[in-house]
């Protein structure tokens, strides 16, 4: 067992916090499940940098709505998944007040200029007055096409801009799996090559959380990838799930 993370960012799956089966609808037990753990990680002493949520039966929902009958996005496409988004947002936040955090919401659309062009200054601002800065997958603009930025990349980016120790995927599933359904306990960039990590939605699924995980983990000391119910331990340094490295 290593040491408690004493800050984090924690990106929680939209596979895990929504129903992928029925458009727009949350997953409460596993939302609630998961916004316990953080506070119960708080009251340890740990600090949350910043919660980044993906976009489940919301955003990639919307997104496979919008490229019906076409292969890709325009900046018209944005109001109704930036929307759906800030709906799953505001079903985190009231999760998380709920377990007695004290989230303030920041729409990525307002604070990258373009996919890749991010500004963390108003979320690390909330991060020292105590507050837990909630952001989300989103799509933004991007010239005259519009772009899913997906949460795995911006998780990984905050982490990385604010210095947070850890950086912890939480997921559906209970780790990076092998070809035989096994949690791996270790991956870096030579081990994933024989993986399969099937698994498709808009931002690519496992094998780019994967890829995020592995960019972070050169800058970010540690990094996991768990199962949602074992959220509390992964952040309190124990071996669960998956431990990425570069
Ligand atoms: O679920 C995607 O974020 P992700 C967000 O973190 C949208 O990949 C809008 C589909």
């Amino acid at each position: 067992m290593g040491a408690p993370c004493k800050s984090a960012v924690v990106k929680l799956g939209g596979g895990l916090i929504t129903d992928r089966s029925r458009p727009e609808t949350v997953d409460e037990n596993m939302l609630r499940l998961a916004a316990r753990q953080l506070a119960e990680y708080v009251s340890s002493g740990g600090r949350i940098v910043a919660v980044v949520h993906g976009g489940g039966s919301f955003g990639h929902y919307r997104v496979a709505e919008a490229l019906r009958g076409r292969d890709s996005l325009v900046p018209s496409d944005a109001p109704a998944i930036q929307y759906s988004m800030q709906l799953l947002s505001l079903r985190v936040a009231d999760a998380l007040l709920d377990s007695g955090l004290k989230p303030s919401i920041h729409a990525p659309h307002t604070f990258c200029l373009r996919p890749g062009k991010c500004w963390y200054d108003v979320l690390a601002r909330d991060y020292a007055l105590g507050l837990t800065p909630v952001t989300y997958g989103d799509v933004v603009p991007d010239g005259l096409k519009l772009v899913v930025v997906s949460g795995d990349v911006l998780a990984a980016n905050i982490a990385e801009a604010l210095k947070a120790e850890c950086l912890v995927y939480a997921t559906r599933v209970p780790g990076v799996l092998d070809n035989d359904g096994r949690v791996v306990k270790v991956v870096n960039t030579a081990a994933i090559a024989g993986l399969a990590m099937e698994g498709y939605n808009v931002t690519g699924g496992m094998k780019a959380k994967v890829e995020a995980a592995l960019r972070a983990s050169i800058a970010v000391p540690r990094v996991v990838i768990v199962g949602g119910e074992n959220l509390y331990r992964a952040l309190m340094g124990e071996e669960v799930g998956t431990l990425v490295k570069p």
